[in-house]
């Protein structure tokens, strides 16, 4: 594709390279000479990407004319994506006392339709495109897992799925429960889905973990593309088509739909119609959502062009079913659910892939103001720092130091045997973590390697801890007992005087005035009113332009730190958990 490839050429990444179908794998043999099938495959797809672009005259794809969508009662609850509240005082009472049960509001959410109405989100330029796709697209299996949904709000995922993805190209929904051990996900499933011919309900004996969950599911499914969802999505009228029409263009393109937010409280679909973004991750291996960088947004020629990311939130995809087995499907050592998400985006980038978000696919998704309602059997930290502990082993090279730097206390723990992994590495040629930073992602921002100091900045008078507090009360610098846990409490003394908290926000002081307060800010990389001048010996931290010290204040228990003049006393003293090593 002559355009894709100055896209790709210009950023400076190469253009994708052949797949080696001469490499056999365990799970080739056992579906018979894929290599040759898969060879086969390329041509057909190849011929359908001479396709791409060209219209379509008089094709049979269905049009989406909204107002024929639209439910005859336009004040039905929730009808158009729209917002709904419930009335009576009963209904509101039991939705806020057992609201945790689910972190949404599934009181409400048992009321709307199963097939209520959604808006068309997409831009006109989407719209547009939408007639322009190829007649013969690659048919998709849905694969939706689910530890203990909510029954109406998983129906309401298989239903929009049904109801908006053209037959033709839909090869079944599976749904697979992972132990949810509840009678309403039992017996009213299955009825429910008993009449509907392309769903499927596959059920573990044991908890799996997300991971495991939709490897089976992947196992199962006969569809040419996987599209995995979580079980609380609701897809929007052309979702799945420029899906399977990026992938029709090369097999080696993964993509996710623009996930938009369907409200915990009141079920609104929630469009960002122009929230252009991009995903990317922090150093304690959480995605993170960041807006597109310039160079970046300039090669795409419109807002309906595919948007490279170097990393996907993980739950909403679709990729190549022969792909996805060929590139390493996932790490089946990973439990419940973390990690996984950042690990297959390296692994696509790393080996060959691509990654995009595609913003003429809309899907909502229910964001729970809670992570986890459910329970994870082995506890979260442990399940968390296993998975991370392997995304950063197999994947990160030297750059795993970045994450132990961030959360020391995982260090030394438990991770498993990472050989298989290591082999897939190998055996696919992957590129180094360097390259895919360099290449993929360069508006990263990259903590030093080896910073002057780093870790808890700690007043040993009173054992308190300079703290973000998650920034999450204004832009005051706070402090807090030291609890050795790293994150709010984990900063970086930069080689420039800095002080940092994850990687982008500075300690800041403009307020040279004795007591005046101290503020996390964006960083400048300006020095000026970031600068400042650590002594290990005396402990002290001094903002360079004002001469002053940093000052815990005069109470052993105060919430945020001043600047002071320098008074060599305790109060005044900063020791950092780790400095440099030469
Ligand atoms: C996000 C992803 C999620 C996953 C996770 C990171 C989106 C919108 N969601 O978290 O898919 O990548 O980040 O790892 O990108 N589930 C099971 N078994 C379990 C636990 C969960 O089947 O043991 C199901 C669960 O019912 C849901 C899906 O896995 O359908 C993802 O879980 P979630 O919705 O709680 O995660 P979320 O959206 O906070
Ligand atoms: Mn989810």
């Amino acid at each position: 594709h002559n355009d894709d490839y100055k896209f790709m050429h210009k950023v400076g990444v190469e253009p994708l390279k052949p797949i080696n179908h001469d490499i056999k794998y365990p799970w080739q043999q056992k579906e018979g000479n894929i290599s040759r099938h898969y060879k086969k495959n390329s041509g057909y797809l190849s011929s359908l990407s001479k396709k791409v672009g060209k219209l379509i005259h008089g094709s049979q794809r269905p049009v989406y004319d909204v107002s024929k969508l639209k439910e005859p009662d336009q004040y039905a609850l929730g009808a158009m994506g729209k917002a709904a509240y419930l009335v009576s005082e009963e209904d509101k009472k039991l939705a806020q006392d057992h609201f945790s049960d689910h972190s949404f509001n599934w009181v409400l959410s048992d009321k709307l339709s199963l097939d209520r109405t959604l808006d068309d989100y997409r831009g006109a330029r989407c719209k547009a495109k939408h007639n322009n796709y190829p007649e013969k697209l690659p048919t998709t299996s849905v694969i939706i897992c689910f530890h203990k949904e909510r029954l109406s709000v998983l129906l309401r995922t298989i239903h929009s799925v049904i109801n908006r993805t053209p037959p033709q190209l839909l090869s079944e929904v599976i749904v697979v429960d992972d132990f949810s051990e509840d009678e309403r996900l039992g017996k009213p499933l299955d009825e429910h889905v008993a009449n509907m011919a392309k769903v499927k309900v596959i059920r573990n004996t044991k908890r799996e973990g997300l991971v495991r969950a939709r490897l089976r599911g992947a196992r199962d499914a006969t569809g040419d593309v996987l599209t995995f969802l979580d079980s609380h999505c609701e897809a929007t009228p052309g979702w799945v088509e420029p899906l399977l029409a990026r992938i029709a263009e090369d097999e080696r393109n993964v993509v996710c739909p623009a996930i938009e937010v369907l409200n915990a409280d009141t079920f609104a679909y929630q469009a960002s119609s122009n929230a252009e973004q991009r995903g990317g991750f922090n150093w304690d291996l959480f995605f993170k959502w960041k807006g597109i960088p310039p160079a970046e947004q300039k090669l795409r020629k419109d807002d309906s062009d595919p948007i490279r990311t170097p990393t996907m939130a993980g739950g909403l995809f679709s990729i190549d079913r022969k792909y996805f087995f060929h590139i390493g499907s996932y790490d089946e050592e990973m439990d419940i659910w973390g990690g996984e998400n950042l690990e297959l985006s390296f692994r696509v980038w790393m080996c060959g892939g691509r990654l995009e978000i595609i913003p003429c696919s809309r899907v909502g998704h229910v964001f729970r103001k809670v992570t986890s309602p459910y329970k994870f059997p082995n506890g979260v930290d442990k399940t968390l720092s296993k998975n991370f502990n392997r995304l950063a082993e197999v994947w990160m090279d030297e750059y795993k130091e970045l994450y132990y730097n961030k959360k020391p206390q995982n260090r030394n723990r438990d991770f498993g045997d990472i050989t298989e992994r290591k082999k897939l590495r190998e055996r696919l040629k992957c590129h180094s973590f360097k390259w895919y930073l360099e290449n993929v992602y360069p508006d990263i921002r990259m903590p030093e390697l080896n910073p002057p100091a780093q870790g808890e900045v700690r007043n040993p008078e009173s054992s308190m801890c300079l703290d973000s507090l998650g920034m999450k009360s204004g832009n005051k610098l706070g402090l807090y007992s030291c609890h050795g846990q790293g994150n709010n409490q984990y900063f970086v003394l930069s080689s420039h005087g800095e002080i940092l908290w994850e990687s982008e926000n500075c300690v800041d002081n403009s307020k040279y005035n004795p007591g005046g307060s101290v503020e996390l800010i964006p960083c400048h990389g300006m020095e000026g009113n970031q600068k400042w001048v650590h002594d290990k010996k005396s402990g002290t931290i001094k903002h360079e332009v004002s001469g002053q010290c940093l000052d815990r204040g005069a109470s052993m228990e105060s919430q945020n730190p001043v600047v002071n003049p320098c008074n060599g006393s305790p109060s005044q003293v900063w020791v950092f958990s780790r400095y440099k090593t030469e």
